[in-house]
């Protein structure tokens, strides 16, 4: 099941975080009724792909059970399936992949980056799309030290890696995904520096995803990195983020605010399509 993405523009994938503590949304959008109803709301404003997670992974996060996931992201996959948006599922658990796939999702995004070869046989058997993430370490302890030679060479070399693992079990080279993982184990420089340099992902031939969205690497570029600004006021800084990883060849984006993320896709791309 190959995803059929924009060709002119990037695809916006928003997304929609049933959790009670994920980073800057948590909460919000815990209850189903309200996720679908957000779900909902960011077709109308133009989403093309909806991300589904049931499991924070910022800093600190709490680790989520199997039956926890599934009883927060299920019911919102069925509801949502069924209007025919294209919906992704972010997780790292191959049992949640299964059944989300199942209940009518087509991708998954897992943040760990197919560590688990679980994972990779779920992708093989059920056919689905995957987005492969890169991530130093462990949410718990990511930022606490992130270590890199060459920062674009070393998470190039790991996702080349795991896409080459992927395609050996099976998984189709046109249903790989790659996304360098912003604020995953980076400190603001390596955020910066991989998206300055991101066609060099680009080069790689897989389409990339890039998910700078209200991070705080941006908050603190604005503030400082003792006191960054709130993620609540960081729209304008995504935007910016948005604009450059587009110019460098970004084919999806991962936003918050769809209709911003959006409006500003279409402008980028109809300058540079002109
Ligand atoms: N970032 C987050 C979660 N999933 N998936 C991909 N592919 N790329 C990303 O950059 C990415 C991701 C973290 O953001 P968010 O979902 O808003 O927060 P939390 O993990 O706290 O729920």
């Amino acid at each position: 099941m190959q995803i059929e993405l924009p060709t002119n523009r990037p695809a916006i994938m928003g997304i929609l975080n049933v959790t009670p503590d994920s980073f800057s949304d948590g909460g919000l959008f815990f209850e189903p009724e309200v996720a679908i109803e957000r779900g909902h709301q960011m077709m109308e404003q133009g989403a093309d792909i909806i991300d589904v997670g049931g499991e924070s992974t910022r800093p600190g996060a709490k680790p989520v059970f199997v039956e926890e996931e599934l009883k927060r992201v299920l019911p919102v996959i069925l509801a949502l399936a069924k209007l025919g948006v294209t919906i992704s599922i972010d997780t790292t658990k191959p049992e949640i992949a299964n059944a989300a796939i199942s209940a009518g999702a087509r991708i998954v995004n897992d943040v760990s980056g197919l560590r688990d070869p679980a994972m990779i046989e779920v992708c093989v058997e059920t056919g689905c799309t995957v987005c492969i993430m890169h991530m130093q370490g462990k949410p718990a302890t990511m930022q606490s030290n992130p270590l890199y030679g060459d920062v674009v060479r070393d998470v190039k070399e790991y996702l080349l890696h795991a896409a080459t693992v992927a395609e050996k079990a099976g998984v189709a080279k046109d249903q790989i995904w790659i996304d360098p993982g912003i604020g995953f184990g980076k400190t603001v420089e390596n955020n910066c520096e991989i998206l300055k340099r991101l066609d060099e992902f680009v080069r790689l031939g897989y389409p990339v995803l890039v998910g700078a969205s209200r991070k705080s690497f941006l908050g603190k570029i604005l503030g400082s990195k003792s006191n960054p600004l709130p993620a609540d006021q960081r729209l304008e800084a995504t935007l910016a983020a948005q604009v450059i990883a587009q110019l460098k060849g970004a084919r999806i984006l991962r936003v918050h605010d769809v209709l911003p993320a959006k409006r500003a896709g279409m402008v980028c791309a109809a300058i540079m399509n002109t």
